[in-house]
């Protein structure tokens, strides 16, 4: 799976993503920049130029190297933005968590105002379709309403102290400066989660919402934005003065940076890599099934964390499920992801179809069937086919990697248990969905014996998560939760509190010491 440290970036006064290509390539000249060409005039109105300054703390600056990013559906490059050389650090202010609350609420409706527009170069940077594009800056325009509300909810129990005349109160504070590197597939919506928590939490972020601070007249610095490569978010893992680094990324990378940020005793919030299944059982309904494969492997060309990788199907539904799946596979649109109708876009780097002609050639040395696709497509850009795999053993070498492209592994089964087993026996621990009437079954899935994930769906894809639950996995995929539920509480340091309003001092357990 390849995904970059790298941060992204909401630009100039209505935010923005500026996303970043993750190549370091040499500057592009002037005029072949989209940017440019009038077709593209609208990303001006995000306050994009040919060179973009990279950095913001309260004003825009950088002063490092120059990154170009490029389209991913015509390798065409778009504009350049200057990286960061050096980082500054700023605390947040003691403003209370409600009036918190009323700044990420003016973000989020500044994120409503510019919608279409911040959709559109995230498709046009990143390749996703349209729809997906303006779908993600959705995902930070909801968390940023959830904020809201919880900005009023957070707090802690006051708990019966078993000693006369003392109050026993937990406390949470926040913890302090919040790194977040985020990652090329989910540019807007993986910072929306975390800045939108981080801020109502009262922690500093290392991003940028400019218009909304400055209107508040408070300090830009609240939100720190760098855009940067590997050497960036290294510098973030080591910083001391960073409390939480939220990392979004490959499980390579990640465990680099969990290993650095815990040499120093910081904090972590991993979300990596995932190797999702959906496990179809004889009963299911074939018609939600279908859909649901389709939507969850194909979709965003297999580059989300949640992507269905693996599709078991019990031995009484297999042929039909593939054939069906194949054919709805070849009726795929594909094309420029901005464009209405398209429904599949390009990858993201060159780097990617490589990686996807490479695992095509795993898939078939380790016995697999090629059921469609294993080529890349002949036109500009980084296009491949949306390729289905069956016959492979449910443990060979090339199943159990997460490659980061769209190539399904169909398996076939025959009982619950060994479903459930080969559900569990991959290292991620991300997403994953059964298909069933069997409430029986259903329980047993949600509970001690059933899926290990982070994510355990029923009759739904692996993808596709609401923001009001906490979204994130287990082991390889780094045990970090992000957005909805209680996942606030990363993004507090938790205080117990033992307030003696008596004149005695009793000691706990019934200790005498006199
Ligand atoms: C990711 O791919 O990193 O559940 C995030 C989903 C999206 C988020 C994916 N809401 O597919």
């Amino acid at each position: 799976m390849q995904r970059v440290v790298l941060f992204s970036a909401l630009r100039h006064s209505a935010l923005t993503a500026r996303v970043h290509s993750v190549r370091l390539l040499p500057s592009a000249a002037m005029s072949t920049l989209l940017i440019n060409q009038p077709k593209y005039a609208w990303l001006k109105e995000l306050g994009l130029s040919e060179d973009n300054n990279g950095v913001y703390n309260g004003t825009w600056g950088g002063t490092g190297e120059v990154v170009t990013s490029y389209c991913p559906a015509n390798n065409e490059p778009i504009a350049r933005v200057r990286q960061v050389i050096s980082l500054v650090f700023f605390w947040f202010l003691q403003i209370p968590a409600p009036k918190r609350g009323e700044i990420v609420r003016q973000i989020g409706d500044a994120l409503r105002r510019k919608i279409k527009v911040l959709g559109s170069l995230v498709s046009l940077e990143m390749g996703k379709i349209y729809v997906e594009g303006v779908g993600e800056v959705q995902e930070y325009v909801d968390v940023c309403d959830y904020a809201v509300g919880l900005s009023r909810m957070i707090g802690g129990p006051v708990l019966p102290s078993e000693r006369p005349g003392h109050a026993l109160i937990e406390q949470w504070n926040p913890v302090g400066l919040v790194g977040i590197i985020t990652a090329f597939n989910f540019p807007v919506a993986v910072y929306g989660w975390n800045n939108a928590i981080a801020l109502i939490c009262g922690n500093v972020c290392l991003w940028i919402v400019a218009e909304v601070l400055e209107q508040n007249n408070l300090p830009g610095a609240i939100c720190s934005m760098t855009c940067g490569g590997a050497d960036i978010g290294t510098a973030i893992a080591k910083d001391e003065r960073v409390d939480l680094v939220s990392f979004t990324g490959s499980t390579h990378v990640g465990k680099q940076v969990a290993l650095m940020v815990q040499e120093r005793f910081g904090r972590q919030l991993l979300e990596l890599g995932g190797n999702n299944a959906i496990i179809v059982f004889e009963d299911a309904d074939l018609n939600l099934v279908v859909p649901s494969a389709l939507f969850a492997s194909v979709g965003t060309a297999g580059q989300r964390c949640t992507t269905t990788r693996r599709l078991m199907l019990h031995e009484s539904v297999h042929d039909e499920v593939v054939e069906r799946l194949a054919k709805a596979y070849k009726q795929v649109r594909f094309g420029d992801p901005w464009d209405p109708s398209t429904l599949y876009g390009p990858l993201h780097t060159k780097q990617a179809v490589q990686q996807y002609l490479a695992a095509i050639e795993q898939a078939k040395q380790q016995g697999g069937t090629l059921v469609c696709g294993g080529k890349v497509m002949d036109r500009p850009g980084n296009y491949v086919e949306p390729t289905i795999f069956t016959g492979l053993a449910h443990d060979a070498p090339i199943v159990h990697t997460e490659t980061f492209v769209p190539i399904l592994y169909v398996i076939k089964f025959k009982t619950e248990e060994e479903a459930f087993a080969w559900n569990n026996e991959v290292k991620q621990g991300l997403s994953s969905s059964i298909f069933t009437k069997d409430m029986g079954r259903v329980f047993r899935w949600l509970g001690p014996k059933g899926s290990d994930c982070g994510i355990v769906n029923v009759n739904i894809p692996t993808s596709g998560a609401e923001i009001g639950g906490a979204f994130g996995g287990e082991k390889h995929t780094g045990g970090g939760r992000e957005s909805g539920s209680d996942s606030w509480k990363q993004y507090m340091r938790r205080s117990t509190c033992t307030i003696n309003y008596s004149k005695d001092l009793p000691l706990a357990q019934g200790i005498k010491f006199e």
